[in-house]
């Protein structure tokens, strides 16, 4: 592909713009000072943005390198080379690339259905987008089949609080009440890495004497601020928290009154937790039943307390299972609906809530609406114009439409802020998925790892260049201006959208001539639902720096707090209890197999890495995967000085540098996995899905280590 010009020419005259950083879900509001650098630009933290304390970490820092990047793609890209890593590309007009879509989509739609065409979204994309997305899939395409990277991020925490509290809003709390909690448990989260600007909230409350108790198979950045931590094996989450419940329940420290008047289904978790003592916790986990004792009286006798957890304990085929165990906790104790207390899986993409509001799930409509439920259905119908019956039902999950692919029932793909090929578990299979398909397009700043197989590729704007709403970990809805003009013939997407729907002659549709026309359709769209925005509009989300959701009218001050008084969001105002038993990962370790692999994330890069590793900055301080291990299994493997480390799981085999460290696990090896190719460790996870959720087991697969005798290249 040939080099492009910087983007950072398209810049306006301005001297100081505000932003906001579009790596996680904190929200960092950044400025971007003028400056007389290689960028042009200064960016610093913004004081404006009252959720991240003034701070920006490394990525918010660095977060223009990848928007100017010289290879950002500048103009629509038509593959003329075989796909893969070869492939050749030719530049063409818009209108050229979009009658070619929409002509192949159309052929392909005649042929073999509408179905035969999908659609896979993504998390960082503003809600305007994630919701003309899910319109464009049924409305334009009119195909069942859409889904998006959020299914491998929240969608095991979604359905624990949909079944726990009947909604899901992360935090279930504003973090300006995280200092007055006095017990916190941290499980399965490294916040330091993942959601650095939230760590002042923690230290705030650890001033006033909170204890923080983290739970992970590693000694994280995160557990450094605990006064507890507990280094649990991945997988057993259920049954620490099945411990902790045992104890609760025993000697008597639940909230009788709350349980009593606001919940159901205490008798059925009882029974379920009666096998869990402390010394049979600590018979499965090696967790000192002491300290079981200690976590338990702890949190339930503490006058307030907050759980957080994340995609540590959620990324398993018992993910939505180990989320309902920590539910529990915070429900039996009453730590729910008051200041101080709550519970919150927290959000990781940079509109992960957001884009799992509004219409980007297979069985979901706007509003966090149902697209099976008829009235449902009838609503979003009327407000997008057409008849009921015209909507299709509802699809299959993210990893299951590459099924769909291998089956021939889906024949194209356009893929709208996602980089599947790096991020799906198994990915060897889901490369052969797309090496099938008749049409794949992309829509993207850069020529992705999972763009080697498109036949066009279309270049999209950044997080600086477009405007629209995102709703962060909180809930809180705010508006980010646009502050670069889109670099070359790149397009936003909202627009690219309305261009492709018009030449599939569903242009009427989708006739926006701004993100305030989208999102004005969006509160229409959203009254009465769940996550309803309806009145929010982006004068007062400017006026008032974000709103919490639900606000439901316009003189409504938003929900910084849920549940305020134990009052639930099922209709019959009560929190549901769930008896958990703990059950095994779906890969357990054998003789060929006998350790567990982790994956997850570090400070200097995002997801598959489509941005950081385009920023040198970042690159630098973590320039490729770096596989952790402790020091008995490194003696187990008779690993030396100098070597490297061969894991093989039932996928396929890898190597990778390795460090070793007393801070994992003995029995578990974690990677990053934000890179692609020979790198990727998505190549050997396991593509086991949860029965409801279909989130894949990225956290918790068998692997065997071998040492390989070379020095590591430099
Ligand atoms: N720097 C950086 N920040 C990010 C991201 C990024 O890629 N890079 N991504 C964003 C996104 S989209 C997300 S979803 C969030 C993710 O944020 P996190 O979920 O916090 O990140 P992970 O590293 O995937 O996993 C968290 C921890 O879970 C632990 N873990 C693994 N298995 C288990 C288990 O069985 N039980 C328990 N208790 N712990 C376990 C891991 O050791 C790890 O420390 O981060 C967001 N922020
Ligand atoms: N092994 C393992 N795998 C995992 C995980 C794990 O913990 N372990 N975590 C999973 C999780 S939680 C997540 S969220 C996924 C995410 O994984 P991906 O969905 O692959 O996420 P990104 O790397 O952010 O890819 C986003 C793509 O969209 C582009 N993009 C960014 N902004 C925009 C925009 O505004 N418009 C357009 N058109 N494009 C844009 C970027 O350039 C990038 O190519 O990975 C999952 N995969
Ligand atoms: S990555 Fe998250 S914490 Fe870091 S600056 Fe960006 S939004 Fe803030
Ligand atoms: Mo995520």
């Amino acid at each position: 592909m040939a080099i492009l010009s910087p983007a950072a020419s398209a810049a306006p005259q301005a001297e100081r713009l505000h932003s906001h950083c579009c790596y996680c879900s904190m929200q960092c509001g950044i400025d971007l000072i003028r400056a007389d650098n290689d960028l042009g630009w200064e960016v610093k933290p913004s004081q404006h943005f009252p959720v991240a304390t003034g701070r920006l970490c490394q990525k918010g820092l660095n977060v223009l390198g990848h928007a100017v990047h010289s290879e950002r793609l500048l103009a629509p890209m038509r593959r003329v080379a075989p796909g893969g890593a070869d492939s050749a590309w030719a530049a063409a007009s818009w209108d050229d690339a979009l009658s070619d879509i929409a002509s192949r989509i159309q052929a392909i739609q005649a042929q073999y259905g509408n179905d035969a065409v999908s659609v896979f979204g993504g998390g960082s994309l503003t809600n305007e987008v994630c919701y003309l997305l899910g319109k464009f899939a049924r409305v334009a395409l009119r195909t069942k089949f859409i889904d998006y990277n959020g299914r491998y991020c929240m969608s095991s925490a979604a359905a624990a609080q949909n079944r726990a509290f009947g909604a899901d809003r992360g935090l279930n709390i504003a973090l300006e009440d995280i200092p007055k909690a006095k017990y916190i448990i941290l499980a399965g989260t490294n916040i330091a890495e993942c959601q650095p600007t939230m760590i002042p909230y923690l230290l705030e409350a650890k001033k006033q004497n909170a204890i923080i108790v983290t739970i992970d198979p590693r000694r994280t950045m995160t557990s450094k601020i605990a006064d507890i931590h507990i280094n649990l094996q991945p997988g057993f989450d259920s049954v620490f928290a099945s411990g902790l419940m045992h104890v609760i329940l025993e000697e008597g420290l639940y909230d009788a009154k709350f349980v009593e008047q606001h919940t159901h289904g205490l008798a059925d978790v009882r029974e379920a937790v009666r096998p869990f003592s402390p010394e049979n916790v600590s018979h499965y986990t090696g967790i000192p039943k002491e300290v079981i004792r200690t976590v338990a009286r702890g949190f339930a006798q503490a006058e307030t307390g907050m759980i957080f957890t994340a995609r540590g304990i959620e990324q398993q085929v018992n993910g939505v299972e180990h989320t309902l165990s920590y539910i529990n906790l915070c429900l039996v104790t009453g730590k729910i609906g008051k200041p101080g207390s709550g519970f919150g899986p927290i959000t990781g993409q940079a509109n992960g809530q957001g884009g799992r509001e509004h219409g980007q799930k297979a069985d979901q409509l706007p509003g966090y609406r149902l697209i099976e439920d008829p009235s449902a259905r009838s609503h979003v119908a009327s407000v997008w114009g057409i008849a009921p019956e015209e909507l299709p039902g509802k699809g299959v999950s993210a990893y299951e439409l590459y099924g769909k692919i291998h089956d021939g029932e889906i024949k194209a793909m356009i893929v709208l802020g996602s980089n599947p090929l790096v991020s799906s578990p198994n990915s060897a299979w889901v490369a052969e998925a797309l090496q099938k398909l008749e049409l794949l397009v992309i829509i993207d700043m850069f020529a992705t790892e999972t763009a080697e197989y498109a036949h066009w590729l279309l270049p999209s704007s950044s997080f600086l260049e477009a405007e629209g709403t995102l709703t962060n970990l909180e809930g809180r809805v705010f508006h980010r201006p646009k502050a670069f003009q889109t670099p070359g013939d790149a397009l936003e997407d909202y627009l690219i959208l309305g261009k492709l729907a018009e030449k599939l002659g569903r242009g009427s549709y989708f006739a926006f001539d701004s993100p305030e026309a989208i999102f004005d359709e969006l509160r229409l769209a959203s009254a009465g639902g769940i996550a309803d925005y309806s009145g929010m509009s982006y004068a007062r989300l400017k006026e008032m720096k974000g709103l919490f959701w639900p606000c439901p009218s316009p003189d409504h001050p938003g929900t910084p707090r849920m549940f305020e008084n134990g009052v639930f969001s099922h209709p019959d105002g009560r929190a549901k209890l769930h008896a958990i038993t703990p059950m095994k990962p779906a890969e357990t370790t054998d003789p060929e197999y006998p350790f567990i692999l982790t994956t997850g994330r570090l400070g200097n890069h995002y997801l598959s890495g489509a941005q950081t590793r385009r920023t040198a900055a970042l690159l630098k301080k973590a320039p490729v995967p770096v596989a952790e291990i402790h020091p008995h299994a490194a003696e187990q493997i008779l690993l030396r000085p100098g070597d490297r480390l061969r894991l093989t799981t039932r996928r396929g085999s890898l190597i990778f540098d390795v460090k070793v460290t007393p801070d994992i696990h003995p029995t578990s090896v974690f990677v990053p996995f934000h890179w692609g190719g020979e790198h990727s460790i998505n190549l050997l996870t396991n593509d086991a899905l949860h029965p409801i959720s279909r989130m894949p087991e990225f956290k918790v697969c068998a692997v065997r280590l071998e040492r390989v005798g070379q020095p590591s290249s430099p």
